[in-house]
């Protein structure tokens, strides 16, 4: 059983205004890798080639490979417990904002509504002419580069180094982050900006900011609480659902 403070335990309860930021940790332990750090996807330094423009103007097959093994994969993963745990939390309180950077579809398979995505969604295509986006959740797709009806490149609906995140969604995040009184950062090694700001901006409006991570990041030394234990664990027995 993880410790919490009494604090923290009572806005839990309250639960008025609480945001909740998931990365990449928040679905190891349903077997998606995350990016940084050991047996992380760019543990060997593609970051550049796999998750730019550029590098996707370079080599598209060589992208899509990456992304359509991730597709496989993430196809074959189910929410784990701290996923159900915020979804569940969320019914109970529907004024909770979850933001999140994951492009896996895993909180929305767990139950939560209206996640803020901030990174796109791994489930969908964009047209690299008209810049039209549309769901594709077959799995194989039918060819690798994939090609739109109109002749056009396809391209992965997420949100590489240098673009713009989708419209709204950051906005609707910073709104949530400067009204909470509560800001749960989990399973993010909290360095990709602007998602990164999030945390920053509710504890300068005052809100009580928690990290819930396997390792302390940058954003620890600010913290109020650092709760150093795996979210799948962490979360359900924080948010008692
Ligand atoms: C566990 C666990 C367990 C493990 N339980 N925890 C300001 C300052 C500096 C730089 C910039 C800035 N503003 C913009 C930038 C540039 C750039 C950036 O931030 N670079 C930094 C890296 C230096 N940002 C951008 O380019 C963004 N765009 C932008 O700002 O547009 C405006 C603009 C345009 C043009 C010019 C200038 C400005 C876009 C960022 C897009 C990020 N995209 C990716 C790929 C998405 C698609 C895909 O999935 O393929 O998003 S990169 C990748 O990183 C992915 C993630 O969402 C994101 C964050 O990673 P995350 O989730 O934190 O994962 P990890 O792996 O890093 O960490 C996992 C954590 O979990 C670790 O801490 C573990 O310990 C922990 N953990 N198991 C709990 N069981």
């Amino acid at each position: 059983m993880t410790a919490f403070s009494a604090r923290l335990r009572e806005l839990v309860e309250r639960g008025r205004g609480v945001v909740a930021l998931t990365g990449a940790g928040m679905s190891a332990e349903s077997g998606v890798p995350t990016f940084r750090g050991q047996s992380g996807f760019w543990e060997d330094g593609s970051v550049e080639d796999l998750a730019t423009a550029a590098g996707f103007a370079r080599d598209p097959r060589r992208v899509w490979d990456w992304y359509e093994a991730r597709r496989i994969q993430i196809s074959r993963c189910a929410p784990n417990a701290g996923h159900l745990a915020l979804a569940r939390y969320g019914e109970m309180h529907p004024e909770m904002r979850l933001v999140t950077q994951n492009v896996d579809g895993l909180h929305a398979a767990a139950g939560s509504g209206r996640v803020i995505a901030l990174h796109g969604d791994l489930f969908r295509v964009r047209c690299t002419r008209d810049g039209l986006s549309r769901e594709d959740r077959r799995v194989p797709l039918p060819e690798i580069p994939p090609r739109c009806g109109c002749g056009a490149l396809l391209r992965p609906d997420v949100v590489w180094f240098g673009e713009l995140l989708p419209e709204g969604a950051m906005e609707e995040a910073t709104e949530a982050a400067r009204r909470c009184e509560l800001f749960l950062s989990i399973g993010t090694s909290a360095v990709v900006y602007p998602a990164a700001a999030l945390p920053e901006v509710a504890k300068r409006r005052g809100a009580y900011l928690v990290e819930i991570n396997i390792e302390e990041t940058p954003l620890s030394p600010v913290a109020d609480e650092v709760i150093l234990a795996p979210a799948a664990e962490a979360l359900p027995d924080l948010l008692g659902a």
